[in-house]
């Protein structure tokens, strides 16, 4: 059974250019599972928590003022290696180097707006869903497509 989830978050950019329709029909058609959203503005203390691992950089400062200055969606995708995979159709940090046919390459050009956040990892997927849905998720399907799923 795949079960493995994925934190991924449209950034203000995203939500701007009316891009949210476009990321979630991405992941949707691929044959994962959205299994939570929401639409939220959040505090800068919360998303200093959120990028804390990258508190030492240079452009931590500008990272945490892109992702205050408007609504981002916050989701939780589901499905078979939904974490690496999610991973791949974001695309590379740089939208310049990420290839045509993923996110960042089809709609970004600056790493500073470059649209969509996925977890890199099982485990930081594990806690980024903790920090944006202490709330739980709610359970609404049991079983996987099985016209997509074997
Ligand atoms: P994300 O966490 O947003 O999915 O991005 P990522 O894993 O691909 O990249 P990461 O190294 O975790 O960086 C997080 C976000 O910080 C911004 N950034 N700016 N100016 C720079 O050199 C620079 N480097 C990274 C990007 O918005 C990146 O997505």
């Amino acid at each position: 059974m795949a079960t493995e989830q994925t934190f991924i978050m449209i950034k203000p950019d995203g939500v701007q250019r009316g891009l949210i329709g476009e990321v979630i029909g991405r992941f949707e058609k691929k044959g994962f599972y959205l299994k939570a959203m929401k639409l939220v503005n959040v505090e800068k203390s919360f998303a200093e928590k959120h990028y804390a691992d990258l508190s030492s950089k240079p452009f931590f400062g500008g990272l945490v003022e892109y992702i205050v200055s408007g609504p981002v969606v916050a989701m939780v995708w589901e499905g078979k290696q939904v974490v690496a995979t999610g991973r791949k159709i974001v695309g590379a940090t740089n939208p310049l180097a990420a290839e045509p046919g993923t996110i960042r390459g089809d709609f970004a050009v600056d790493i500073g707006r470059n649209v969509i956040h996925g977890s890199d990892s099982v485990e930081n997927a594990r806690k980024e869903i903790a920090l944006w849905f202490p709330e739980g998720i709610a359970e609404w399907r049991s079983s996987q497509h099985p016209w997509i799923y074997e």
